[in-house]
C-alpha cells in the first residue's frame, strides 16, 4: 500500500468514528473493558500526542476552535458586560412559518441516503391544524385509543407526544452539532432531579404555548386542565433536587454543551396524606400512565459490578489489579430532552435504570423453582426502585451506596465511551470534560474513573489521579453533621473492594502531602484524613471530594464562608484557591412565567412588550425606572394587585379542593413551605400561631376589628424516620383544627396544613403568598431557594440572617424584608452559654405558649411534652426560644405594614424587579466561567429555505467555514 493509500484509509477510518452515532455502540462495545490492542493504543497515545491531522473530531474545525477551552479562558472577561438584549429567537420568522433544518456541515453525507436527507430536512410544522393533527394521530396510532373515548388524559398524552416530536428535532440537531464542534463538555451528576411537570415548560421554551392553547381550545379543552393531567415526576427530596432541575434548564438556555445524569426511580418521594392529624406515607408510583417524555435507550447500556474480589494479574508484563466476580447489574439509559429558552439548543437529562445483567436462570426455571429463577431479576431492579426520602440526613443503608455506585459507574462509563471516540490522548481528558458533583452522593464516580484509568487502561496512579482531580468539581450543600456522608469501611470492603483500595491510596498520597506541610502534626492528619479512625472506621466522602476536585463551592455567600472557616477550615488553609462560592438561583421560566402567568404578562407588557427578561432577568431593573419616568406606578400597581388576586384565588380553590376549607383571598397569605426540619423551625412558627390564637381569643370584639386578617399556611414532608418532624406536623394540624373551628378567632386567623407539597403545588402556592417564612437558625440553611421564588412572585420574607436571605436583602434592600434573630456569630456564643449551664431564657409570653402545649389546650399534645421540656432546660440548640421575641416583633411589624397596601405593593414590585441576580442563569454563567471554563455551543438557527439542508458530498471540501 502506498503512503497515500494508507492516508486515505486512515482518514476513512476516522470518519467512520465520527459518523457512528455515539449512542449506538456495537454489541461488543457495550461496557466491555477495552481489548488488549486498544489499551496499547491508548497508552501509546498518552506518551505521544497525536499529530494535528490525526484528530478525527477536529478535522472539520478551524484552528482557533480546536484550542482547548482552558487556554481560551484568559481572553474572556469574567465580569459580566452590561446586559445587552439578545434578539428573540423567532425574530425574522413569521408566525407559523415552515422552518427547515439549519445547514449542517457534517461528514455524514452519503449519496445513497440523499432521499432520507431530503425527507428529513424540514422541521415539523408549527401551525394550528398541523398541531391538532399530530395530537390526534398520537392518540390513535401511538396510544391506540379510539376517537370515541378520547378524554383529557389521552389529550394530555397525545399533546405531550406531539411536543416531544418537536423537541426531538432540536435535540438531534443539538447533539449532532455538539459532536461536530467537539467543545468541552459538562456533566452534571445529581442523584436527584426534582423536575416537576414538563409540558408547559417545554411549550414555553419551544415558543409554542399560544399555538397549542388555541389548538386545544378547538377540542373544547383548556390547556391548564391538560397541564393538570400530567404526573409530577418527583425524583428528589427538596432544594437539592430542584436546584439540579433549574440548573439543567439554565444550561440549555445558555447553550452549554451539558448533560444531566441521575437515576430513574420507579417510586419518587412518597405521597403525603394527613390522617388523624398525622403524616402517612403512600408510595408514589409516578409511571402509572407511562412517561411520554422519556426515551429508553436500549443501545446505551453498561454493566455495573458489585461485591467480588480483587486479584493481581500480569498484563503486558505489568502487574495490575483486576476486580472480578460478584454480581453484575445492567444500567439502561432513559433520556429526557431539556430545551433551552430562546434558543434551539436542547440538552439531555440521562437517568439510569437497573435491569438484571443476565436473564433468569433456565436451570432453576426448568427444575420448577420459578421464584429462585426470578429472584436475581428482582434484586437487580431494586437498585432503582425507590428514592431515599431523606433531606439533609444520611440513611447509611447498603442499598443507598449501591444506588450511588450504580449511578456513578454507568455515568463514568458513558462519558468514557463518548471520549474514546475522539481518539485523543488521556492528558487532554480534563480539557474536554468536566464533571460537577451535586453534593457527595456521586463521589464514588471519581474513584471509578481512577479505577478504570489504572486497571483498564494501565495509567500510572499519579497521571490518573491528576486527570481525575482536574476533571471533578464539588458543590457542598450542607454543614449539618447528620447530612455529611460517611460510609463504614466494612460496607465498602464488601461492596466495592477495589474502590476501597484506591481510596486508601488517594489518602496515602494526600497524607504524605500533609506530612510535608505540617511535619509532626498528628492532629492535622487526623482532621484532614479521608478515613476517620473511629470504630468501625469510616470514609469521609466530603474529604474525599475536597482532596480529589479542582474547585469546591458552597451555595450562598454565608455558607461558602462557613466552609472556609468551619467545615473545611484545615483544607482551606492548605488550598485557599480551591474554595469558591456560587450562590444558588432558580429559573424564572418555571417560577415566574409558568407559575404566575398574570405577573409574567404584566412584566412583558412593561418591558416594552418583550419577554426577553425571562432569560435576562436583570432587565426587570428597568421597569421601576420607566414607571417613575412615565408616571405609571398607579396603573402598574393596580394591574399587579389584580394579578396577585388571581394567584390567590387559585390557592383558595386548591385549598377548597384538597383540604375542604373555605378561605378568603382578602386575608394576608403567610406561607411556610419546605421540608420539615428542626433547624428550619416550623415549630417556632407554630408557637407563634398559638400565641396569635391566644391573643385574638382574649380580645374584645371591638379590639378584634383592628387585627390584620391572616391565613398561615404550612406545607412540607417529614422523612418517614424523623420522629420530631412528624410530631411537628401533627402539632400544627391539631392546633389548626382548633383555630379554624373557633368562631371568635377564625374570622381573623386561620391555619392550613397543605398536604403533599411538591413542585406542581408549589407553582400554585408560592405566587399566592404575601409573606413567606425563611426562619432557619443562622448558619444552618446552606442557601434555600424557595425564598427566591417567593420574592420573584411578589411576597416579602420574614427571615433570619441565614443562607440566601442575606444576599436577597443586599440586592432588594433591608427595608424590603422582615429580618429578625441572632446572627451566626451570636448563635455560636449562645450555644456556648447554653453548654455552660445558662437557663432562664424563656420569657412569660413564650412560657404561656409552651403551657398551651403542656396543658393539652388544643387536644392531646403529649407527644411534644418531652421536646418542650428539653427546650426549656438548655436544649435550645436551634435557638427557638432565644429568637422567639424578635420573631414576634417582626410578625407585629408585618401586621402593621400590611395595613398600608400601597406601600406594601410598591415594595413587592421593587423587590421583584431587583431579583435578577437570583436567576439560575446567573448561577450557571458563574459555574461556566469560573469553575468549568466552558463556552457556549449554539446550534445554528433554522433555515428559511429548503436548500440549506445538510451538506452534500460535493462540498465536503469546504468543511471548516462553519457559521
Ligand atoms: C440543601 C440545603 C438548601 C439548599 C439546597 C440547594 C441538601 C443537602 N442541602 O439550603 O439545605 O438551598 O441544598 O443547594 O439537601
Amino acid at each position: 500500500m502506498s503512503d497515500e493509500e494508507k492516508n486515505v484509509e486512515e482518514v476513512e477510518k476516522k470518519e467512520e468514528v465520527v459518523q457512528q452515532s455515539e449512542e449506538k455502540p456495537t454489541e461488543q462495545e457495550q461496557s466491555e473493558p477495552p481489548k488488549e490492542e486498544e489499551k496499547q493504543t491508548v497508552v501509546q497515545e498518552q506518551q505521544e500526542p497525536p499529530k494535528e491531522e490525526e484528530k478525527p473530531a477536529e478535522v472539520e474545525l478551524k484552528q482557533e476552535e480546536v484550542k482547548p477551552p482552558e487556554e481560551k479562558k484568559e481572553q474572556k472577561k469574567v465580569n459580566k458586560a452590561p446586559t445587552k438584549r439578545r434578539p428573540s429567537l423567532y425574530e425574522g420568522f413569521e408566525e407559523n412559518q415552515q422552518l427547515f433544518r439549519p445547514e449542517f456541515r457534517f461528514q455524514n453525507t452519503d449519496e445513497s441516503k440523499e432521499k432520507i436527507y431530503e425527507l428529513m430536512d424540514a422541521y415539523l410544522p408549527r401551525d394550528k391544524l398541523s398541531i391538532q393533527k399530530s395530537i390526534v394521530q398520537h392518540i390513535e396510532y401511538t396510544l391506540a385509543s379510539t376517537r370515541f373515548d378520547i378524554n383529557e388524559g389521552y389529550i394530555f398524552q397525545g399533546t405531550a407526544l406531539s411536543v416531544r416530536d418537536r423537541l426531538l428535532e432540536q435535540w438531534n440537531d443539538t447533539q449532532l452539532y455538539i459532536k461536530m464542534k467537539n467543545p468541552k463538555k459538562i456533566y452534571y451528576m445529581s442523584i436527584e432531579f426534582l423536575l416537576g411537570r414538563l409540558l408547559q415548560n417545554a411549550l414555553v421554551n419551544l415558543k409554542l404555548e399560544k399555538c397549542y392553547t388555541e389548538a386545544l381550545m378547538d377540542f373544547g379543552v383548556k390547556i391548564e386542565d391538560i397541564y393538570d393531567k400530567e404526573n409530577d415526576p418527583a425524583l428528589g427530596n427538596g432544594g437539592l433536587g430542584r436546584l439540579a432541575a433549574c440548573y439543567i434548564d439554565s444550561m440549555a438556555t445558555l447553550n452549554l454543551p451539558a448533560w444531566g445524569y441521575g437515576l430513574r426511580y420507579d417510586y419518587g418521594i412518597f405521597k403525603q396524606v394527613i390522617e388523624n392529624f398525622e403524616q402517612k406515607e403512600l408510595p408514589d408510583y409516578w409511571l402509572t400512565k407511562g412517561n411520554p417524555w422519556e426515551i429508553m435507550r436500549l443501545d446505551t447500556q453498561f454493566k455495573v459490578r458489585f461485591y467480588g474480589t480483587v486479584k493481581e494479574e500480569y498484563r503486558n508484563g505489568k502487574q495490575c489489579k483486576v476486580w472480578k466476580g460478584g454480581e453484575e447489574v445492567q444500567a439502561v439509559a432513559y433520556d429526557t430532552a431539556v430545551p433551552g429558552f430562546n434558543t434551539f439548543n436542547c440538552n439531555t437529562l440521562r437517568l439510569w435504570r437497573a435491569f438484571p445483567a443476565e436473564e433468569f436462570s433456565f436451570d432453576d426455571f426448568n427444575k420448577g423453582d420459578y421464584q429462585k429463577a426470578l429472584r436475581s431479576r428482582d434484586q437487580a431492579s431494586y437498585i432503582t426502585s425507590v428514592l431515599y426520602p431523606n433531606d439533609n440526613t444520611l440513611s447509611g443503608k447498603e442499598l443507598r451506596l449501591k444506588q450511588e455506585y450504580f449511578f456513578s459507574s454507568a455515568t463514568v462509563q458513558n462519558i468514557l465511551r463518548r471520549w474514546s471516540r475522539l481518539n485523543l490522548p488521556w492528558k487532554d481528558f480534563p480539557k474536554y470534560n468536566c464533571i460537577q458533583l451535586n453534593d457527595t452522593h456521586p463521589t464514588i464516580a471519581l474513584v471509578e474513573l481512577l479505577r478504570i484509568l489504572i486497571d483498564d487502561y494501565q495509567l500510572d496512579y499519579k497521571d490518573a489521579f491528576d486527570i481525575v482531580r482536574k476533571t471533578f468539581n464539588y458543590t457542598n450543600h450542607t454543614v449539618l453533621p447528620e447530612a455529611l456522608e460517611k460510609w463504614g469501611v466494612d460496607i465498602f470492603e464488601r461492596l466495592l473492594p477495589r474502590h476501597l483500595e484506591l481510596i486508601y491510596l488517594i489518602n496515602y498520597f494526600f497524607l504524605e502531602e500533609v506530612k510535608k506541610r505540617y511535619p509532626g502534626n498528628g492532629d492535622k492528619m487526623m482532621k484532614l484524613s479521608i478515613i476517620e479512625e473511629s470504630m468501625p472506621k469510616q470514609i469521609r466522602m466530603a474529604n474525599l471530594c475536597v482532596v480529589s476536585s479542582t474547585k469546591v463551592n458552597g451555595v450562598a455567600a454565608i455558607h461558602s464562608g462557613l466552609l472556609k472557616t468551619m467545615l473545611f477550615k484545615d483544607f482551606y488553609e492548605m488550598w485557599p484557591e480551591k474554595f469558591t462560592n456560587v450562590t444558588n438561583g432558580v429559573t424564572p421560566r418555571r417560577w415566574i412565567h409558568c407559575a404566575f402567568p398574570e405577573l409574567s404578562n404584566l412584566l412583558t407588557e412593561y418591558n416594552e412588550g418583550r419577554d426577553d427578561w425571562l432569560s435576562e432577568l436583570d432587565l426587570l431593573e428597568e421597569i421601576p425606572k420607566r414607571l417613575d419616568e412615565k408616571n405609571q406606578w398607579p396603573e402598574f400597581m393596580e394591574k399587579y394587585k389584580q394579578a396577585k388576586t388571581a394567584a390567590k384565588k387559585r390557592l383558595v380553590e386548591f385549598v377548597k379542593k384538597n383540604c375542604n376549607i373555605d378561605i378568603d383571598e382578602s386575608f394576608m397569605f403567610d406561607v411556610m413551605v419546605k421540608r420539615i426540619h428542626e433547624y428550619k423551625r416550623q415549630f417556632m412558627n407554630c408557637l407563634y400561631c398559638i400565641y396569635r390564637y391566644n391573643k385574638i381569643k382574649s380580645m374584645s370584639p371591638e379590639e378584634r376589628k383592628n387585627v390584620t386578617k391572616r391565613v398561615t399556611f404550612f406545607g412540607g414532608k417529614a422523612a418517614p424516620g424523623y420522629a420530631l418532624a412528624k410530631n411537628v406536623i401533627k402539632l400544627i394540624n391539631i392546633v389548626a383544627n382548633v383555630v379554624n373551628h373557633d368562631n371568635d378567632v377564625s374570622p381573623y386567623f386561620k391555619m392550613i396544613f397543605l398536604p403533599d407539597y411538591k413542585v406542581s403545588s408549589a407553582q400554585i402556592i408560592i405566587p399566592a403568598a404575601n409573606i413567606n417564612h425563611q426562619i432557619s437558625t443562622a448558619g444552618m440553611e446552606a442557601s434555600g431557594t424557595s425564598c427566591m421564588k417567593f420574592v420573584m412572585t411578589g411576597s416579602l420574607i420574614i427571615g433570619t440572617r441565614d443562607g440566601a436571605n442575606i444576599e436577597i436583602a443586599e440586592k432588594i434592600g433591608e427595608d424590603h424584608l422582615f429580618y429578625f434573630g441572632k446572627n451566626v456569630n451570636e448563635v455560636a456564643q449562645i450555644r456556648k452559654e447554653l453548654a455552660n449551664g445558662k437557663r432562664n431564657y424563656v420569657g412569660s409570653r413564650l412560657q404561656e405558649c409552651f403551657n398551651s402545649i403542656l396543658n393539652n389546650k388544643f387536644g392531646n399534645t403529649n407527644f411534644m411534652h418531652d421536646y418542650v421540656k428539653s427546650l426549656i432546660d438548655g436544649g435550645d440548640y436551634y435557638l427557638t426560644c432565644h429568637d422567639f421575641y424578635a420573631y414576634m416583633e417582626a410578625q407585629e411589624k408585618i401586621d402593621e405594614e400590611y395595613k398600608d397596601q400601597e406601600k406594601w405593593t410598591k415594595k413587592c414590585i421593587e423587590a421583584i424587579c431587583r431579583m435578577g441576580f437570583f436567576s439560575s442563569d446567573r448561577s450557571i454563567e458563574t459555574y461556566a466561567k469560573e469553575i468549568w471554563h466552558v463556552d457556549e455551543c449554539e446550534v445554528p438557527k433554522p433555515a428559511l429555505t429548503k436548500d440549506a439542508r445538510s451538506v452534500s458530498s460535493s462540498n465536503l471540501k469546504s468543511l471548516g467555514d462553519e457559521k
